[in-house]
């Protein structure tokens, strides 16, 4: 197996998921850490996601943000076979506005983790934030972006609302 040098692996289980996910992937390229995007469905592709999951440490894969709507079993079957860190986003669904892929996400049994984040485009966000800063644990310069990153944020708060244009 060719081995990878992007840390992060972004999976979804449909395209229509991209809109969401495209959050992740933006937010991993401010912070200057490489990632790989695939669809991977856990109810149409089982053998990809099979063959994904039991050789993403092999293909050099550090984390795996993993993003799904509705019946959103990919996150937590993506757990079940691989040791490393999963962080599941609930994509917000037309039928039920992500609660389902909230629940679906959230509610792992004991023994299978899954880090899952908020519906939609914070969930996305905040799980790139949270597989850099796994990564940075044993990155001193990701470490620094990061606090950067932050900075900046704060630096962009203003202290007074202002009223719309
Ligand atoms: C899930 O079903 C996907 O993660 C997606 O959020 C949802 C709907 O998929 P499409 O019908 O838009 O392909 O498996």
């Amino acid at each position: 197996m060719t081995k990878t040098k992007t840390p992060v692996a972004i999976i979804m289980g449909s395209q229509s998921d991209w809109q969401t996910m495209k959050h992740a992937a933006d937010t991993l390229d401010t912070l200057g850490v490489g990632h790989d995007s695939r669809i991977i469905s856990a109810h149409r592709t089982p053998d990809r996601l099979v063959s994904f999951a039991k050789g993403a440490r092999d293909e050099g894969f550090k984390v795996i943000i993993a993003g799904a709507g509705g019946a959103a079993h990919l996150p937590g079957m993506t757990a079940s076979m691989t040791a490393l860190p999963v962080f599941g986003v609930p994509v917000e669904s037309k039928a039920l506005s992500g609660q389902d892929s909230l629940l679906s996400i959230v509610q792992m049994p004991a023994g299978i983790p899954v880090g899952t984040l908020a519906i939609g485009r914070a969930g996305a966000v905040n799980a790139a934030l949270l597989a850099a800063a796994v990564l940075a644990l044993s990155d001193p310069a990701l470490a620094d972006r990061l606090d950067r990153w932050r900075a900046t944020q704060s630096d962009s708060v203003a202290e007074r609302p202002v009223d719309p244009a």
